[in-house]
């Protein structure tokens, strides 16, 4: 019997009180998945993220403790606080999507649970839209069978004839060539960057219609924007 059921389960009851989620599970050929901690290659990754604002509670909590207000990258700090040890229960190599050398998160998830990229460069979910996230990733030896997760073939852009998201943003940055990094970033630094984007979060993904209903709050908004900033 494969171990995969009994290790999605012990992964929810770890990591679900702090809103991070098993959010799908896939598997390599042999050589072919990311390097794990002993020097041989992963056959399977299970993705650990956050479904809508599920990770604020908890992590907003954390980051009032007086140890934790000054760190430069609060959010990376605690997610490793959180999925590092039930990583090492497992014996699983862990992953975070902004450590070097990147690992392909978003490659990741397209295979593991069918997503599809968004005009901003991010995936869409058929439910969540474009409110969602990754907070890490665990590498295994062995081929975890019989976890049933959820995937979908459904593309939601295709459905959305206005693209109301390649039209909103002040500078272009999200057009047809794809999201424009630079233009965005000057932008938000402008008198009419902070008083909009950097407020009530990014237009673009703001105006798109799916998932509305899992979108940040207004403080996670604000949070994620600064990062974004820097
Ligand atoms: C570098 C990076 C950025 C750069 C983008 C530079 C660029 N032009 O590529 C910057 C800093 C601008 C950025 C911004 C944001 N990012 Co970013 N970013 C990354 C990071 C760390 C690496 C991407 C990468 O190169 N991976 C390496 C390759 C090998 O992996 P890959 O899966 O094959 O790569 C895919 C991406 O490169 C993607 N891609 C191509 N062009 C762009 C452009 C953008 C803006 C993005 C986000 C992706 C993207 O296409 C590739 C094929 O699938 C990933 C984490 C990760 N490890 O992947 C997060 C990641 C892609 N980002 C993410 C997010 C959420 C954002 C922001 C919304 C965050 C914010 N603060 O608002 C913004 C998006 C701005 C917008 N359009 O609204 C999420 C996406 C989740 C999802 N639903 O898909 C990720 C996975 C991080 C996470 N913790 O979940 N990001």
């Amino acid at each position: 019997m494969s171990r995969g059921p009994a290790i999605v389960e012990q992964l929810r009851a770890a990591l679900g009180v702090h809103g991070v989620f098993v959010r799908g599970c896939l598997s390599f050929s042999e050589g072919e998945g990311p390097h794990l901690s002993d020097g041989t290659s992963a056959r399977s990754v299970v993705l650990l993220g956050n479904i809508g604002g599920s990770i604020w509670p908890a992590f907003s909590k954390w980051l009032d403790m007086p140890a934790n207000r000054m760190r430069k990258d609060p959010l990376d700090d605690w997610s490793k606080a959180m999925i590092r040890p039930v990583a090492s229960e497992l014996g699983a190599t862990a992953y975070f999507p902004s450590d070097p050398p990147w690992q392909p998160f978003q490659q990741w998830a397209m295979r593991a649970e069918g997503l599809k990229a968004s005009p901003l460069g991010i995936l869409i979910h058929p439910l969540y839209g474009l409110w969602h996230g990754y907070r890490g990733a665990l590498g295994f030896t062995d081929v975890l069978e019989d976890v049933e997760m959820a995937t979908s073939s459904r593309h939601p852009c295709d459905l959305c004839v206005e693209k109301p998201c390649m039209a909103v943003c002040p500078v272009d940055a999200v057009g047809a060539a794809g999201f424009h990094v630079q233009g965005c970033r000057s932008h938000l630094r402008t008198p009419e960057g902070r008083a909009g984007c950097m407020v009530s979060g990014c237009l673009a993904r703001n105006a798109c219609p799916v998932g509305a209903g899992y979108r940040y709050s207004a403080e996670q908004l604000a949070f994620h924007m600064a990062a974004l900033q820097l």
